[in-house]
């Protein structure tokens, strides 16, 4: 295998930029006033592209750069601006920087704006220190050119990255360990490039196995039998749980940069394909589901859902398996639009596109798992789409930047079913009425808005076999918060939230600790957080008794290297959140 360096590179700066910013926001104040900037330094991480991959091309009005100059900009603007402004700088949660625009605008116009940020989120690189004079005078420059274009990432490429390390003829015919695979948790280890493999019964690592690098989740195939893992740089493995000790058995790169990965779980097609959604190239993949061969790979690009433009470079976000229709579900950031893709005749692929918002980003089903829930953080909004009839049902406008991960479904004493996000940008917990039948004038509104620990949520979650409604505030810029929880009562929900100290409990020495995550166990009755320390800091996973709020064990481990999402097997497998 090609060992991608400068990848790594760049994801480990990702990695220690984001600890360094959330350790600095530990000290300081914000730095933007009127930003909330849990936001921009979550969405502000560096992309996995090699900047010196993607080609340059210069605009005849724009000011000169020198080639050292233009290496040097492009590789900040990888960096430092991508996450925000997109690669091609068509704009994201950053605004667009293409020369149509930035040339009218001017290098002192620009420079200004680096130097000093603005109110709306941009970081004040400039007078933060973050960049030397002699950068933010390149980079006012460089924004003035075409934005250079990475190159593209098709299925030759990707049989060439494709290993399949056993073969499904080699591989075990039944489970040939003796671990209670349903009560597993795959374990992201974002700085190695790892994920632990963790038994729940028994608390012990069963494996640490070397996945992409800045893993970011794991998903559960419909058996249950195989993990799926995506890397930040897109590499996808498939870890086979039967085996005595669980490994990789096949591995594939989809694309430079990714986040979401799923496998079919519609009756007839359970463990048959996989998807994996690439942020750049924009673009999906369908592969065999029990070694990732690439099948089909489908374009992203096209026109947004409001104003009908073209954008070059919409992300694939999250991807769920439909239960009603042999389909995943495909939300696409940058145009907000939700693809059905059904994969029942791949060579003659039926995609329904349901337009829906922009800048889509995390969610979850509801608890028939017919309706899918759908951040579209941006747009402060919720979008929720019918898996049965395959249509858009409603926008619901929520708090600022609403992040749920995948959301949490339990009965409201007063409103029936629910499910409820947190959000980045502001303290609120938005709770929608999910049931059109036996509560229809409750369903698809705010039913109730609970007030939060503060903003920087990520994750908020229960289980149905719980009264407790957990919600994390990992990137908050006040420590106390960031490495607390908060836990409500469902059957009361008009009672105060209770604090629980989640790092205290963890015994760590320095660093920012943040608590993340929330995850149960397969019974309902332990939840699981990870006290996310930096890289070269020990870090933690934290398990409450459920029940009592009380806690009940922490795991550390030197090889748990800066654990962050949880999943567990049978909750996954089944989406019970
Ligand atoms: Fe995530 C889910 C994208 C930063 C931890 N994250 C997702 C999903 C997307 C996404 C699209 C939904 C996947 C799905 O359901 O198929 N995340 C992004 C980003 O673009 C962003 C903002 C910046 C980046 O550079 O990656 C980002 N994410 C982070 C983090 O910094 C987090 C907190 C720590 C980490 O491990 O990197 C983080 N993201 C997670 C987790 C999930 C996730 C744990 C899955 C939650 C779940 O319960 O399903």
């Amino acid at each position: 295998m090609k060992f991608n360096y400068l990848a790594l590179g760049a994801g480990l700066m990702a990695a220690t930029a984001l600890s360094i910013s959330v350790a600095m926001a530990a000290e300081k104040p914000e730095k933007h006033p009127g930003t909330g900037g849990a936001e921009m330094r979550y969405q502000g991480a560096p992309t996995t592209i090699k900047p010196e991959e993607a080609k340059e091309a210069t605009a005849p009005d724009a000011p000169g750069l020198n080639k050292q100059e233009f290496a040097r900009a492009k590789q900040i603007y990888f960096e430092r601006c991508a996450g925000c402004h997109g690669v091609l700088r068509k704009g994201a949660t950053g605004k667009p920087l293409t020369p149509d625009i930035t040339i009218k605008k001017g290098s002192i116009y620009l420079e200004t704006f680096i130097n000093y940020g603005s109110p709306a989120g941009m970081p004040n690189w400039g007078s933060s220190g973050e960049l030397s004079h002699d950068d933010v005078d390149i980079m006012a420059r460089y924004l003035q050119h075409e934005p250079p274009t990475p190159p593209e990432f098709g299925l030759t490429d990707m049989k060439a990255s494709w290993k399949v390390m056993v073969p499904p003829e080699k591989r075990p015919k039944k489970q040939m360990n003796n671990i209670n695979l349903k009560n597993v948790f795959s374990v992201t280890l974002r700085d190695s490039g790892e994920v632990a493999v963790i038994d729940g019964d028994t608390k012990k690592i069963v494996n640490i196995v070397k996945t992409g690098y800045a893993v970011h989740i794991s998903r559960v195939s419909a058996s249950g039998r195989y993990l799926y893992v995506i890397g930040r740089d897109a590499k996808v493995n498939l870890i086979d749980l039967w085996m005595e000790k669980p490994d990789n058995v096949a591995e594939i790169k989809i694309g430079l940069e990714a986040r979401s990965v799923d496998t079919s779980k519609y009756k007839g097609y359970e463990d048959k394909y996989a998807i994996a959604g690439a942020y750049w190239p924009p673009q999906y993949v369908l592969m065999k589901g029990d070694t990732l061969e690439p099948l089909k790979v489908v374009a992203t690009r096209g026109m947004t859902v409001d104003t009908q433009e073209y954008h070059p470079e919409p992300r694939v976000a999250s991807i769920v398996a439909s239960h009603f229709h042999p389909e995943f579900v495909v939300n696409v950031k940058e145009t907000g639009q939700t693809l059905m893709v059904n994969y029942a005749d791949i060579n003659n692929l039926k995609v329904t596109s349901i337009g829906t918002a922009r800048f889509l980003h995390d969610g979850g089903w509801d608890s028939t798992k017919r309706y899918f829930l759908v951040a579209a953080n941006q747009s402060h909004k919720i979008a929720v789409v019918d898996a049965k009839e395959n249509k858009l049902v409603k926008l619901v406008d929520v708090g600022k930047i609403p992040h749920p991960g995948r959301g949490a479904n339990f009965v409201d004493p007063k409103y029936g079913p629910v499910w409820a996000t947190g959000h980045l940008g502001d303290e609120t917990i938005a709770v929608i009425g999910t049931d059109p039948v036996k509560h229809k004038n409750q369903a698809w509104k705010v039913v109730r808005t609970l007030k939060g620990q503060g903003g920087g949520s990520l994750f908020i979650k229960t289980h149905p076999k719980s009264k407790n409604l957990w919600v994390d505030t990992a990137l908050n810029p006040n420590p106390e918060i960031s490495q607390s929880v908060a836990v409500y009562d469902i059957n009361n929900l008009d009672k105060p939230y209770e604090v629980v100290k989640i790092a205290e409990m963890a015994g760590l020495g320095e660093g920012p600790k943040r608590v993340v995550q929330p995850e149960y166990n397969q019974k309902g009755d332990e939840v699981w957080f990870s006290v996310w320390n930096g890289k070269e800091q020990e870090s933690a996973i934290v398990i409450l008794d459920d029940k009592t709020r009380k806690l009940k064990h922490v795991i550390k481990d030197k090889r748990l290297v800066t654990p962050t999402g949880k999943f567990n097997v049978y909750n996954t497998q089944h989406d019970v959140y």
